[in-house]
């Protein structure tokens, strides 16, 4: 039994949104993650089904194939209507639909069903509430954050266990693969996205696809993966020198300083993500940090994206990050990534990552 409360996050939606009677959140062979935010499903099942919210409470539309489990699941105080028939299911949702004012998820409909919705339901309006989940979703409750710790444990404990399998030779394909069985006989669920892994030069590619390139010693390394816990998501991102032995490895202090500057820049960050706080501020504090090191040497690599995103059911998830012109104000109980770059072509790279949590009393690392 999930110990979340429906209740709380259909007023925290409701609050952020005027004029909706009520909300239809609809899957297509895909799962919307507002769906999985309503019900605490995991999987990528329910294909096609239906959730109906009010302020009232919320009843899954769920097909035959999908009906045991829902009762299974027990789906935390949520009506649940089984489709019989095609006709019994158009019936109910005429009743439900025709001349109120219809929220929808316009960011994940597709054109077609919110054409078939308008036509065979006549709504009196239909209202775009993807910006209310969003908000409703950046302030995460004791639940969510209990998940995105365990992700982020999981994950950061691999991220510990993977430096006794770094050998010369292993291609980065390899070491991925690695990472992801690490991470999953820790009890993670999955990879919350393609585990990337870059040595060497590839470093410096920001979004490197793991490829057949072999560890070879001194290689700057790397490792940018997530776990997921019960839908929810972790994002963490290490960078190290393989080996040891400093008088041999080429370039050692210049690898060194790349990776202290990301680091300094990352700690100058989180002092500042805590409540009240603009959400530009820790970014430009990071920037700022790596163009002014070293006299300006690394501030043409500097990284080129926003210092942090929200985390939670997606890992990029619904809501604002740490852009320069967000207008995001920082609040207690978001969980946002930390992750300031430099990336010399043709040389190497550095990131570091961790998702921070925002408390009454400052952040904190998950
Ligand atoms: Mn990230």
């Amino acid at each position: 039994m999930a110990n979340w409360s429906l209740k709380e996050r259909i007023n925290r939606i409701f609050a952020n949104c005027n004029g909706v009677d009520v909300i239809l959140i609809a899957n297509t062979e895909k799962m919307d993650p507002n769906f999985q935010y309503l019900t605490g499903f995991a999987g990528d099942f329910y294909e096609g089904s239906i959730v109906l919210v009010k302020r009232t409470g919320a009843t899954i539309i769920a097909s035959e194939l999908e009906y045991g489990d829902v009762h299974k699941t027990k789906p935390n105080g949520m009506a649940v209507v089984k489709i019989k028939s095609r006709e019994q299911i158009m019936g109910f949702l005429k009743k439900e639909l025709q001349n109120k004012k219809v929220g929808m998820n316009y960011g994940f409909i597709t054109q077609q069903i919110y054409a078939r919705i308008k036509k065979r339901y006549k709504p009196a309006k239909t209202i775009d509430v993807s910006v209310a989940f969003a908000r409703a979703r950046q302030i995460k409750d004791r639940y969510e954050i209990q998940q995105i710790k365990k992700a982020s444990a999981i994950t950061k404990k691999a991220m510990k266990e993977i430096q006794s399998k770094l050998k010369v030779g292993i291609t980065e394909k390899e070491l991925a693969r690695e990472f992801d069985y690490l991470c999953a006989s820790h009890g993670s669920d999955g990879p919350a996205f393609s585990t990337i892994v870059s040595f060497g030069k590839n470093t410096a590619l920001i979004h490197h696809s793991p490829s057949n390139t072999r560890l070879q010693y001194g290689d700057m390394v790397m490792i940018d993966a997530g776990s997921k816990v019960n839908n929810y998501c972790s994002d963490v991102t290490r960078t190290f020198i393989f080996g040891s032995g400093k008088a041999r490895i080429r370039d050692y202090k210049k690898k060194r300083r790349i990776i202290e500057i990301v680091k300094e820049a990352q700690s100058a960050a989180l002092k500042e993500i805590r409540k009240g706080v603009k959400a530009p501020t820790p970014h430009n504090t990071a920037y700022n940090h790596i163009a002014a090191a070293d006299a300006g040497e690394y501030k043409r690599f500097n990284f080129p994206y926003a210092l942090g995103h929200p985390v939670g059911l997606e890992v990029h998830d619904a809501g604002d990050g740490f852009y320069p012109n967000s207008k995001l104000i920082l609040a207690e109980n978001m969980v946002i990534t930390d992750e300031p770059g430099i990336y010399v072509q043709g040389f190497g790279g550095a990131r570091i990552e961790d998702d921070i949590l925002i408390t009454k009393k400052g952040p904190i690392v998950l």
